[in-house]
């Protein structure tokens, strides 16, 4: 019997994913046989509400010199991070009241730099020196190391206090979230900010996008777990803002309790998720029966396309990919290669499955006809960019809100 990674209660696994390696683990030939393996169980806590993994490797293995994901690869999310920066922008003093902005996880410095750019003092923190490096040869200030409350008071004497505090698909990548928040309340100014989105679990609910899950993503944040896991460091929920970005992600903002007049957001979108379950059990014992049939209905229809003898290739060798791929047991019989525009990812095999990732060049020297569209949560930009494909007759596969050719 396991506890809570939040409040300590006892909790309990309600479904396994299997053997899963390390998500952006690709990896050459050489090290097929040394490849790391961890069992992705999942848990629930009907306690504070917080879905979160059972075990998660170290942080060491999943965020480094080498690591896979640069965030500025996507136009749309490009445009994404430009808007984000503006609503913060226009939540905080600014630039020449000598307003102070710090990210989380600021990767490439995709959003950070529009604050550089508008001569906000900033600071970013990104743990995986490759990235950061990217960030600071931009000219953005940038510390490579990971947050937590100790990294949070030199950064108080360094900088002094922050009017906001920000990050994009990092918060719920942290598992000792509890020092952090406590480390983020000491760092905001009393009025100051918290501000940050995620995958949300209401959208992984409904669309059953189980790969959603995987190593880097130790909790999937609800509004009620968000406002559980920060409410005991005095930050509380102000206002709550979905977002159609990585399939459906929510916008949190938080502030020191009492600070700031709750949005009615807020109040709305905690009854939603009332009349959703997300605060029972019982939903995620369904979620559980919906993988599997997911799950089961995918390699049903690779089945039938492998005994035509037809082919399919992978579109976006994604962290999430992983999961699919181990999951599902899919493998060079279901899928004989992988595109990806990611340099470090390509001529390298996939997590697990050991499927080759190719460059986009090679999948445009030869356009099978079929794809299986594993970048789901970029279909508009991918659909844009490969209108002929569809106009020649390929077929799309997908699997998420359901397992379909399109
Ligand atoms: O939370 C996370 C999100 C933000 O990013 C991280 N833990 C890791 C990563 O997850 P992911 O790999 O599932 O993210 P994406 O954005 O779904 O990855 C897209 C992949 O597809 C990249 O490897 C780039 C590739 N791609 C492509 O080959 N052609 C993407 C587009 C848009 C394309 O046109």
């Amino acid at each position: 019997m396991k506890t809570c990674r939040i409040c300590d209660h006892k909790i309990e696994p309600f479904m396994s994913f299997g053997k899963m390696p390390i998500a952006n683990g690709f990896l050459n030939k050489s090290e097929f046989e040394k490849e790391y393996f961890f069992e992705m169980k999942v848990s629930f806590c009907e306690n504070c509400y917080m879905f979160q993994l059972d075990e998660q490797p170290d942080a060491t293995m999943m965020f480094h010199e080498n690591y896979a994901f640069f965030s500025s690869l996507s136009k749309y999310m490009q445009k994404h991070f430009k808007s984000f920066a503006h609503f913060v922008m226009e939540l905080i003093p600014l630039p020449e009241k000598n307003s102070f902005v710090i990210e989380l996880g600021s990767n490439d410095g995709i959003m950070l730099e529009h604050f550089k750019n508008a001569n906000y003092r900033h600071l970013g923190i990104e743990p995986s020196s490759n990235v950061a490096k990217v960030a600071l040869e931009k000219g953005i200030n940038t510390l490579s190391n990971f947050f937590d409350l100790n990294l949070a008071n030199e950064i108080y004497n360094e900088h002094g206090l922050a009017d906001a505090i920000i990050c994009a698909n990092v918060m719920c990548h942290i598992p000792n979230l509890n020092d952090i928040a406590k480390g983020i309340a000491r760092l905001l100014k009393p009025n100051g900010l918290l501000i940050f989105e995620d995958p949300y679990l209401g959208d992984m609910v409904k669309k059953v996008s189980y790969d959603q899950i995987y190593d880097e993503h130790v909790f999937i944040f609800s509004a009620h777990s968000v406002a559980k896991a920060f409410g005991t460091s005095g930050l509380e929920l102000v206002d709550l803002i979905p977002q159609t970005t990585h399939g459906g992600s929510m916008r949190y903002v938080l502030a020191h309790k009492g600070s700031h007049k709750a949005s009615k957001s807020v109040i709305q979108i905690l009854e939603e998720e009332k009349s959703l379950g997300l605060n029972k059990i019982e939903t995620f014992n369904k979620f559980k029966l919906n993988c599997e049939a997911s799950r089961d209905s995918l390699r049903e229809l690779l089945e039938g396309i492998r005994i035509k003898g037809e082919t399919v290739v992978g579109y976006g060798a994604t962290s999430k990919s992983t999961t699919v791929l181990n999951y599902c047991n899919l493998n060079t019989d279901h899928i004989c290669y992988i595109s990806d525009t990611t340099p470090i990812k390509q001529n390298k095999y996939t997590p697990g499955m050991h499927i080759p990732v190719k460059s986009y060049d090679f999948f445009k020297s030869d356009v099978p006809k079929y794809v299986l569209l594993f970048a789901w949560n970029h279909s508009d930009e991918i659909f844009e960019k490969e209108s002929k494909f569809s106009e020649q007759g390929g077929r799309w596969i997908r699997f998420v809100p359901r397992v379909e050719i399109i």
